[in-house]
């Protein structure tokens, strides 16, 4: 008999016993410590390490309810998907996300490889930091883990009982709420919409009607296309990082669904990053050189994902009709166009929605603030409405330098 037999939220001396009763890790007479590290909005994060050498391990456990609010009443089995997840994820793209120990099924939980020698990379780009290899290693694991997964690689009858592993209702519903419905409306009267904005985004989000029309559009697209086993919050957050490794976590929010809602994601979060820098770097050449290397990331992780996608296209396609001249460029021309328009969503719900970013949040100057957020919120608008015409990463940039032309006199 274990106490941990049952489930029950740990707390860190819990999870100090636990590790050292259940993971492989440490010595039986290991003296282990115990923090809660996580700050962010779903589940609970344990980092435990022995207190006499350099091992350590994070323990990640899953609540009833998502640790932002009660309201959001979650099933417990989003650990097995991320755990299974993440090791497929190293399969497709080795080395660009943590090593699992262990998955506990009861406890509800978690155990993988510590990474506290990377940095959560919102944080990282919120103190103007650059890395190298960023563009690199988010373009090889988005191909490989996006294409690698499509009805264009996989056996269908494979691909299909990945989809019935992965199906992810309440954490899609999260998603469905968060990201397409509630910024556009208010429907729930969750929004949080910064104060001296709000008279703004009534007037140029909540009242444009085409724009709630396309939004309809994708989020039914989000609803049924089962495109691709994607990471489903792959955001800033999502990612550790340190100069010479990048580490995808997270992915308890994936399930079979459109390949443009990765891709969109980060350039979105690399627009929040740009932002950040725009608003809050006053020396210009730091600014020239942080927010021109930002500008450099959002084009060429378009441009890198475009020739990844075509070498990985040709090297892995087995469907027969995906061979079919024109087909591959009508595909990927539907990925750039919803990459578009997910870009515009993660921007919209990110600065009135309810989960909101601090790369927006902490800019200290009122004005500069509410600049920033009439600069995303426009380019956003233009990547949902004229997503099909987002052909390469110059495209991206230059909507978001045209709508920065906007605001500023
Ligand atoms: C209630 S969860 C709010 C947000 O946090 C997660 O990281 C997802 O981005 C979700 O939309
Ligand atoms: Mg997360």
């Amino acid at each position: 008999m274990s106490k941990f037999d049952t489930y029950f939220l740990m707390k860190p001396a819990e999870v100090a016993e636990y590790a050292k009763e259940k993971l492989d890790v440490f010595a039986p007479d290991a003296d282990l410590d115990c923090v809660e590290i996580g700050d962010g909005n779903i589940n609970y994060i344990f980092k435990v390490w022995d207190k006499n050498d350099s091992k350590s391990v994070i323990v990640k456990q899953a609540g009833p309810t998502a640790r932002i609010s009660d309201a959001f009443v979650l099933s417990t089995d989003r650990t097995r998907i991320e755990a299974d997840i993440l090791i497929l994820e190293n399969k497709l793209a080795p080395g660009l996300v943590p090593e699992v120990y262990k998955y506990d099924e009861v406890m509800n939980c978690c155990s993988m490889e510590d990474l506290s020698d990377h940095e959560i990379m919102r944080f990282a780009l919120m103190k103007h930091q650059k890395f190298p290899r960023f563009v690199d290693d988010i373009t090889t694991f988005m191909v490989n883990t996006l294409l690698l997964t499509t009805d264009v690689v996989l056996e269908h009858k494979h691909k299909k009982e990945l989809a019935r592993s992965y199906v992810n209702p309440e954490l899609c519903e999260i998603t469905e709420d968060l990201v397409y419905t509630e910024p556009f409306n208010d429907y729930n009267g969750r929004n949080n919409v910064f104060p001296p904005n709000l008279e703004w985004v009534q007037q140029n989000l909540y009242g444009d009607q085409d724009l709630l029309l396309e939004v309809a559009r994708l989020k039914f697209e989000f609803l049924t296309h089962a495109q691709s086993l994607i990471h489903g919050d792959l955001h800033t957050g999502s990612i550790f990082i340190k100069q010479d490794s990048t580490k995808v976590i997270d992915p308890e929010f994936a399930f079979y669904g459109p390949i443009g809602y990765d891709t969109g994601n980060v350039i979105a979060n690399m627009i929040f990053a740009w932002a950040n820098g725009d608003a809050t770097i006053s020396d210009e050449a730091v600014y020239a050189d942080y927010v021109g290397w930002v500008e450099q990331v959002i084009v060429d992780i378009i441009d890198h994902f475009i020739v990844k996608w075509k070498i990985a296209w040709k090297e892995n396609v087995t469907e027969i009709l995906a061979k079919v001249p024109g087909f591959q460029e009508w595909y990927l021309h539907t990925v750039l166009s919803d990459t578009a328009a997910v870009t515009g969503l993660e921007l919209c719900r990110r600065i009135v929605g309810l989960a909101q970013v601090k790369d927006i949040t902490t800019i200290p100057d009122e004005a500069k603030r509410l600049r920033a957020e009439r600069i995303c919120l426009t380019a956003a608008k233009r990547f949902i409405k004229d997503r099909d015409s987002f052909l390469c990463g110059a495209d991206f940039l230059n909507n978001l330098k045209q709508a920065e032309k906007e605001f500023t006199t």
